[in-house]
């Protein structure tokens, strides 16, 4: 795996432009800081024009099928601030709201996210929005988007932090893969005056509380946050509500996640610094244990990275999917590439999966094996058959001169 000097580089890109925010040299420190905020000035108006447009429309805001903290108050955030133009809006994902923490996000805050379940969507329901919004996302990570394209519905906006996922067209995009998150973009446009918070406004402060913990999740308790991290949050803790952000952080472990957490510590595999762990099979609403259990396996004395897969089922409607995630502390691992790397594209040309600054993760569809069948046997083979396919295309990587995996 090559890790070139410009997988770090400093980008903002929007459909028109590509500007560079310059280097790190001192002796021009002050005119980034001028640089950077004309672009970012720059930004705000094309995304008022944009708005402006698209005023009385109706919007569907599409969000990961698993949403983060980032994704959720993102995409609240967003909604207030198109509500300014007239424009309302949905916010959905298509699967399940699976860690304790979002979940308590989510009532705590009464934050307006819905589940869109795929299998009971038709087309007409869609017909009512004009255009869509990808959300701390760039579609690739939800299974509406291929819906969206079906329906004909055009993408209108889309602002995110991950690396590049291949083509997208939009009239308003705003891609910024140096910033810790999603939730930094959203209080910049807030802090420019695209919506005014107000602490006195209940909704104002839950979505400011919101805010706060997406970009604290997103960048490990602001610990990889950038200068313009720490200004966000800066700004935000004039109205965000410390109590019920607390109140958001206490919410405690489930039982099954503590179990999938001792499954990665017992089947860990370690090498050259690296912990890779399969756990089997999980439920649907336990996904979020994966990457809690990549979280834990990385605090491992040396130990930079860990990986942490499984198969996902749901009983339910059948499916079967492998999941996993990566966390790194190795500042030269660029997780988007080690697992564009590792894993590869599917037909369609789309990798299986990607990252951000520090994390990555992954999720390959298991096809005609991926029914749930209740012979013990057949589970077990077909789990060893993953879970050493997906070691080998690890091991690849992480230990160039060993990585076949003898079957003899
Ligand atoms: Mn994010």
């Amino acid at each position: 795996m090559s890790s070139g000097n410009n997988s770090y580089k400093k980008e903002l890109t929007t459909n028109a432009q590509v500007v560079e925010a310059g280097t790190n040299d001192s002796s021009n420190a002050g005119l980034e800081i001028l640089e950077s905020q004309d672009s970012s000035n720059e930004i705000v108006n094309q995304l008022q024009t944009t708005l402006e447009k698209h005023k009385g429309e109706r919007q569907l805001i599409i969000i990961q099928d698993f949403p983060d903290p980032d994704a959720l108050s993102s995409a609240w955030a967003y909604q207030l601030i198109a509500a300014q133009y007239e424009i309302q809006s949905d916010i959905v994902y298509s699967g399940t709201l699976s860690h304790q923490e979002n979940i308590a996000l989510v009532r705590l805050t009464n934050l307006p996210a819905k589940r869109l379940a795929i299998q009971n969507l038709k087309t007409e329901d869609l017909s009512e929005y004009q255009g869509c919004v990808l959300v701390d996302s760039q579609g690739t990570n939800s299974h509406l988007t291929p819906l969206i394209q079906e329906a004909c519905i055009p993408i209108v906006v889309v602002i995110d932090h991950h690396s590049h996922q291949g083509e997208i067209e939009a009239e308003f995009i705003d891609l910024r893969t140096q910033t810790g998150a999603t939730a930094t973009i959203l209080t910049q446009y807030i802090q420019a005056g695209l919506l005014k918070f107000n602490s006195s406004n209940g909704k104002h402060v839950k979505c400011a509380t919101a805010l706060m913990h997406g970009l604290r999740s997103d960048t490990n308790n602001l610990m990889q946050a950038q200068e313009e991290d720490f200004l966000a949050a800066a700004y935000l803790s004039r109205y965000y509500d410390a109590q019920l952000l607390n109140a958001v952080l206490l919410s405690a472990r489930s039982r099954r996640v503590m179990d999938v957490i001792e499954r990665s510590l017992k089947h860990r595999m370690i090498k050259n610094n690296f912990s890779i762990a399969g756990v089997s099979y999980l439920r649907y609403d336990d996904r979020d244990a994966i990457p809690q259990a990549a979280d834990f396996l990385v605090t491992e004395e040396d130990i930079h990275t860990a990986v942490v897969y499984g198969i996902v089922h749901d009983e339910d409607k059948e499916i079967e999917v492998v999941i996993g995630s990566l966390r790194t502390t190795k500042l030269t691992l660029d997780p988007d590439e080690f697992i564009k790397e590792a894993f590869g594209k599917n037909n369609q040309g789309r990798y299986f999966g990607g990252g951000r600054y520090m994390a990555g993760g992954f999720e390959i569809p298991i096809g005609f094996l991926g029914h749930f069948n209740d012979n013990p046997e057949y589970a077990k083979l077909k789990w060893e058959v993953f879970d050493m396919q997906i070691k080998q295309k690890l091991l690849r990587l992480v230990n160039p001169d060993d990585s076949v995996i003898h079957t003899d």
